[in-house]
């Protein structure tokens, strides 16, 4: 009874570890990861974790320095957000883009691009929003272009600066899982909960 009692236990424990890992937030910042890659054949790898991932980084025109980081979406999961979550650049805006895959093929065709949008100034595109359904409505024709949440998959996204100054920024991916809901975690503590009280009795 007791080796039942101790795996009902580490059940439960590993569940309650499951939930808190699911809600902890990633954040790289380049102020202490350094500077994203410029390379869009070798952008910077992110680890993703479900929940916000948060992107914090600054990219000016001149010196150039544009940002292109990839992730994978796991499968069982998906990117329902990405939140402006901060912009520090008066009333200029940037240009925000997103390919399938883990390069861009081309930065001049847009044609490689899944989505794009200019970020920061604009209703419903500035600090706090979420930018993710802009990306998919395309400010610039010839993309893919795209609604909803973002599925399984590996995307590179790219943020640059292509005017005066530098724009410090920070987007919240947030990702969810779409296949297992809370409920079915709470209702498998309970169980092992209840299980647990009838072996001690
Ligand atoms: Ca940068
Ligand atoms: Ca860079």
């Amino acid at each position: 009874m007791t080796a039942i009692r101790n795996s009902l236990l580490a059940l439960i424990v590993l569940s309650a570890l499951g939930m808190q890992s699911a809600n902890a937030d990633l954040i790289y910042d380049e102020a202490v990861a350094g500077d994203l890659s410029d390379d869009n054949l070798a952008p910077s790898l992110i680890p993703l974790v479900e929940g916000s991932t948060i992107v914090t980084g600054s990219t000016t025109a001149s010196p150039l320095d544009r940002d292109i980081f990839t992730f994978t979406v796991p499968t069982g999961q998906e990117l329902v957000a990405v939140i402006l979550q901060a912009y520090i650049a008066g009333d200029d805006q940037s240009f925000f883009a997103v390919a399938e895959g883990a390069t861009i093929a081309s930065l001049l065709n847009p044609a490689a691009l899944l989505g794009n949008a200019l970020i920061g100034a604009t209703p419903g595109a500035m600090q706090g929003d979420d930018v993710l359904d802009d990306l998919g409505a395309l400010t610039f024709p010839g993309s893919t272009g795209f609604s909803g949440p973002l599925g399984p998959g590996t995307y590179t996204f790219w943020i640059q600066e292509t005017t005066v100054g530098i724009r410090e920024y920070a987007l919240d991916f947030q990702t969810r899982s779409s296949e297992v809901p809370l409920p079915s975690t709470v209702l498998l503590l309970l169980t092992a909960c209840a299980l647990l009280r009838r072996k001690t009795r």
